[in-house]
């Protein structure tokens, strides 16, 4: 008996030395090291629990001034609040590393959110305790329920005046059982946090005045990263990034046994060749930083150089052992974009990179580090069709490029159809409607012009009402903005995509006209005020046009022919009147978003990095008229 209880104590030891213990299938864990993707709708508080999380490990030393949302670190991200790409991190919590994914809640990015979770072994679901689950948190959990991973679900913000913490949690557990979780996923734990300020707690009754019980309930909750002691070294490429120094750097998370600096590996690429590598620098995230390592272990995220040829989904592993992992899959773009080289007559004057081959390269990059983002070449050598998620994807793509001195032009954004048995099917979205019940008739109007079917409605006599309708996808590009007007900027829509079903049928996708520009000029005051009573101008006095250039949107559903640099006619007869004042209107700037939610089929968004223009495809009055076949 001493023997046995001897032999216990010496595999506690060999489990304290190693810190690895057997799971169920025999397999070790790697008890050091806790993998956890941060998922949510989005703005229910990601990024600043992970700020918090930052500051109570230990990571910024006391006193030290650090901004807010520190992951947000893109200039767009910052600057539009939201995140854009998932981003690694790690911190450390009583001797263990856990090794953070801050992912984006914008339905757009869904694409981030799937290629982190194959790094992580779990992951922490937000809900805002006022919001609770919508849309996108449905999708980030389907996705964990997809790949098997175990869930810490945190109520968050429960410091809102609105929060409603209890009922919430009901709803989560409804969520849950609507996406079939199985009865150990339905009992999930659960935490109330005010991430803003760094606290989490158990009951909402509890005093508690730190993260202690988040970090514990990760090292607790979360299982460590699991591998085969027997199985070769595996690493799942899951990101890429890019140094002036070391070239390609492939990150992701090591499956089996340990990588070490210098060792020659094989990455399988999804041709399934065998690209030879050695590993030029091994680093390991430590905080926002990554650090340079000698080894890494089994289940630990890694940045590895050495490989320029290297792709999303490869596999890197040994030359003796070459064993490929399954390679990432993702959902289908639901939408495509057209992106051309600008040919318009101010063409050349404002960016730094205007030929197809840059722009082809560039695209080419974007589907290398986004997989949700899609190219395809067409016969002419000068036009791509882009495909990804939705228009906000494609306009943070294309605002990027723009400021890397790119000028291009981008066309209306289509959703992509599908055929099946000879009939032709549409991508559908569930949309999740929430507003005051006064605006629900122009709502609801609104969207059954647009073949919109609303399928439930809600009204609890607060004032407000919740509805679902079933749309097809293509009816809510553009509608963002007019649902807004509608509501008096009160209104909360959220979509999620529900699948293709039988096309709908055609309707317009805008119900009014462009004014356009017959000639080019230089616009003047009298001209734009004279126009003014005829819609919503895009341009003030003094800027550049041409003819076929949209200078505005037409009240009436046609578009029409204006001159915009036409001078008042200069007399040498005193008016008899006063004269007519030319102060034009304020206009309101045209946004990239806003360009290609309003263009139609047969117009074109001009990008440069200073300008957002409008125009015709076909520039010329005449040829248009003959194209339409109206002379
Ligand atoms: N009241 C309250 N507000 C919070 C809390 N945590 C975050 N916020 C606010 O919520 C907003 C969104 O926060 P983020 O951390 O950017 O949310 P996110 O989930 O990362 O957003 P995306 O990445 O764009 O999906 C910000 O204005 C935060 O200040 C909280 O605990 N309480
Ligand atoms: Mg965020």
């Amino acid at each position: 008996m001493d023997a046995y209880f001897d032999c216990l104590a010496f595999l506690s030891i060999e489990i304290l030395i190693n810190r690895s213990v057997y799971s169920v299938n025999n397999n070790l864990r790697n008890e050091k090291i806790r993998n956890i993707a941060i998922i949510a709708h989005v703005d229910h508080g990601k990024t600043t629990l992970v700020d918090a999380m930052f500051r109570q490990s230990g990571l910024f030393r006391p006193g030290l001034e650090v901004d807010e949302r520190i992951m947000d670190s893109m200039d767009l991200e910052r600057e539009r609040g939201i995140t854009i790409a998932a981003k690694n991190c790690s911190v450390q919590w009583n001797g263990v590393k856990i090794n953070i994914i801050d992912t984006p809640g914008h339905a757009d990015f869904g694409g981030e959110v799937e290629r982190a979770l194959s790094m992580a072994d779990g992951a922490i679901l937000l809900v805002d305790a006022s919001e609770g689950p919508l849309p996108q948190t449905r999708f980030v959990l389907k996705k964990t329920f997809e790949k098997g991973l175990k869930v810490v679900v945190v109520i968050n913000k429960i410091d809102r005046k609105d929060a409603r913490p209890e009922q919430i949690l009901d709803e989560i557990y409804d969520l849950f059982i609507d996406l079939d979780a199985d009865g150990e996923q339905v009992d999930f734990p659960y935490l109330y946090a005010v991430g803003r300020q760094g606290i989490a707690k158990k009951n909402l009754d509890e005093n508690c005045d730190d993260l202690h019980l988040l970090f514990e309930t990760i090292l607790h909750e979360i299982p460590a990263p699991e591998y085969d002691p027997q199985e070769p070294f595996q690493m799942l490429v899951s990101d890429l990034g890019y140094s002036d120094y070391l070239g390609r750097l492939a990150i992701g998370k090591i499956f089996n046994q340990n990588a070490r600096f210098n060792d020659a590996m094989v990455c399988i690429n999804d041709k399934e060749e065998h690209l030879p590598l050695k590993i030029s620098k091994l680093q390991v995230y430590d905080g926002m930083n990554l650090k340079a390592v000698e080894t890494a272990e089994p289940g630990d995220i890694v940045v590895l150089s050495g490989i320029e040829d290297v792709k999303i989904g490869d596999t890197i592993c040994t030359k003796e052992f070459p064993k490929p992992l399954k390679r990432i899959t993702v959902d289908e773009p639901t939408i495509s974009m057209e992106f051309t080289i600008n040919t318009s007559p101010l063409s050349g004057k404002e960016g730094k990179i205007v030929q197809s081959g840059k722009i082809r390269e560039r695209l080419i990059k974007e589907t290398l580090k986004n997989v949700a983002v899609r190219l395809e070449q067409t016969e002419d050598r000068d036009r791509f069709i882009v495909k990804g998620r939705g228009e906000f994807q494609m306009a943070i793509l294309i605002e990027t490029m723009r400021r890397e001195g790119f000028e291009l032009s981008v066309g209306r954004p289509k959703v992509i159809y599908k055929h099946l048995n000879g009939d032709m099917l549409e991508p559908i979205e569930t949309l999740f409607v929430d507003c005051d019940e006064h605006f629900l008739g122009v709502v609801t109007e609104k969207l059954s012009i647009r073949k919109g079917r609303l399928t439930n409605l809600v009204n609890n006599q607060s004032g407000r009402i919740r509805a679902e309708f079933s749309i097809p996808s293509r009816a809510l590009i553009g509608y963002r903005d007019e649902f807004l007007t509608d509501t008096k900027g009160t209104g909360i829509m959220n979509t999620i995509f529900a699948g293709y079903e039988p096309f709908r049928g055609d309707f317009p996708t805008r119900f009014t006209g462009s004014i356009v520009s017959d000639r080019q000029g230089n616009s003047v005051a009298y001209a734009l005020y004279h126009l003014e009573p005829r819609g919503r101008l895009f341009i003030v006095p003094g800027e550049p046009v041409y003819a076929g250039m949209i200078i505005g949107e037409h009240n009436k559903g046609v578009d029409i022919h204006a001159n915009p640099s036409k001078e008042k006619k200069l007399t040498n007869m005193r008016a008899a009147g006063k004269d007519e004042s030319t102060v034009c209107s304020p206009v309101q700037p045209m946004t990239l978003e806003k360009a290609i939610n309003f263009i139609k089929d047969d117009e074109i968004v001009e990008v440069t990095p200073k300008s957002i223009r409008l125009h015709k495809r076909v520039l010329s009055l005449k040829k248009r008229k003959h194209k339409n076949g109206l002379n």
